[in-house]
């Protein structure tokens, strides 16, 4: 997957994209990244990249000049370009997994980071996809559009590799993760449940699923509104109703 980021920050990318996984996808050349900074491209003679915004108002908004500049001299005419181009913003689409999933198999990915108090409205019409990663105002976009690119690119095969797989990830079936152990069996007083112990495969499933029923009921319950659960599920949900009723009552 190529992977161009637009940023008055280019470097801001140099730690995340040089460490752990996603250095080793582009050393394995699974993933190429740039970062590519759009201020050379203002035509001002200041180098603005922003400015005044009309109407009035407080903050200063980024110019269309540089980023459509920048843009067409590195992928040509946007309109032709084969992959998609990301506008990282508040007003954008709320990042899911979901999102991440279909992001990974584009080919090519061209992520657009702002900084003050955001685009120009013109600069939207470059865009594929506007996507937020929350409700909540940041300095800029890079931080947004890291988060992006790391939960699409551990989705490309051969990026998790021996590190995990993806497969059993918190959202991947709609629930949050079950909980996990590993050594010591005991710590602190706190002992591994048993049945991770028991190396029956069909209970310990069936305690994974019901602890992910639990964990999601108990922390996201929204999300059991739109997932389709099985009759096993149901019967979980209604154990967990009255185990919870009963640590809450402690009847
Ligand atoms: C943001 C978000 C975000 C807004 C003004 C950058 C900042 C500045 N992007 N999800 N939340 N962007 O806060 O994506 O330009």
């Amino acid at each position: 997957m190529d992977i161009l980021v637009l940023t008055l920050f280019p470097e801001m990318f140099a730690g995340p994209m040089s460490q752990s996984i996603m250095k080793k996808a582009r050393d394995k050349g699974l993933i190429h990244f740039e970062a590519m900074d759009y201020r050379p491209y203002a035509t001002s003679k200041h180098k603005n990249v922003d400015d005044i915004p009309y109407g009035g108002g407080a903050g200063m908004v980024l110019k269309p000049e540089p980023i459509f500049s920048a843009l067409e001299d590195r992928i040509g005419d946007p309109a032709q370009f084969p992959g998609k181009i990301i506008l990282m913003s508040p007003q954008g689409r709320p990042f899911t997994q979901e999102m991440a999933n279909s992001l990974s198999r584009e080919t090519q990915l061209v992520f657009v980071c702002g900084h003050y108090e955001g685009f120009d409205e013109r600069i939207r019409a470059l865009a594929h996809e506007e996507i937020s990663i929350g409700d909540y105002v940041l300095t800029g976009g890079e931080l947004p559009a890291m988060v992006v690119i790391d939960a699409v690119c551990r989705l490309l095969p051969g990026v998790l590799g021996e590190a995990g797989s993806h497969e059993a990830d918190s959202f991947s079936d709609g629930l949050l993760e079950h909980p996990h152990y590993t050594r010591p069996r005991v710590f602190r007083g706190r002992e591994v449940p048993e049945v991770l112990l028991s190396g029956n495969h069909e209970r310990i499933r069936k305690w994974r699923r019901k602890e992910a029923l639990r964990r999601t009921w108990l922390r996201r319950r929204d999300l059991l509104k739109t997932l389709p659960l099985t009759k096993e599920d149901q019967k979980f949900l209604e154990e967990i109703h009255r185990e919870e009723e009963e640590n809450t009552t402690g009847k």
